[in-house]
């Protein structure tokens, strides 16, 4: 089984909360290797791109001005199984259900509607890495 690579996004709620390095922390214990690394404020155009399959969505406009908020840091993250190890890490996208023991389990905040801070993201399949790779690096 080849290694594979996923694209890691620490969000602008991470990054202000100071949680990037506890998450990269929980990452590394993983046994995932950091390949690349950078701090990014991304543009409007960068992040159409990134979210182009959830446009049109309510959660949408709200989601890219958050997005614009601050800066995130992108990692090339490499490891066995690492897009569905990572996303396991992660939790589910609402913090507020997402399992104690997951970085937005136990880091993420009751922002009610505001479920789009949610610290981290995650792409979901190889189609996605290899796309959001390309995007962010
Ligand atoms: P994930 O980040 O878990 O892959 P997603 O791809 O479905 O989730 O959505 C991308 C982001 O959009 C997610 O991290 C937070 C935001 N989002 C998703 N569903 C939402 C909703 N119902 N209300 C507000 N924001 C939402
Ligand atoms: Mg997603």
């Amino acid at each position: 089984m080849p290694t594979e690579e996923t694209l890691v996004l620490v969000k602008p709620d991470g990054v202000a909360r100071g949680l990037t390095g506890a998450i990269l922390a929980r990452i590394e214990a993983k046994g995932y290797a950091l390949v690349d690394i950078r701090l990014v404020e991304p543009d409007r155009a960068t992040l159409e791109k990134h979210y182009a399959e959830h446009e049109g969505k309510p959660f949408y406009e709200p989601l890219l001005e958050f997005m614009m908020s601050g800066p995130s840091v992108a990692i090339r993250l490499a490891g066995n199984r690492v897009i569905e190890g990572f996303r396991s890490l992660a939790g589910t996208t609402d913090p507020t259900t997402a399992a104690p023991g997951t970085i937005r389990g136990d880091f993420g905040r009751d922002w009610g509607l505001k479920v789009q801070q949610n610290l981290v993201h995650g792409s979901d399949s190889p189609e996605s890495a290899a796309r959001e790779l390309a995007i962010w690096f």
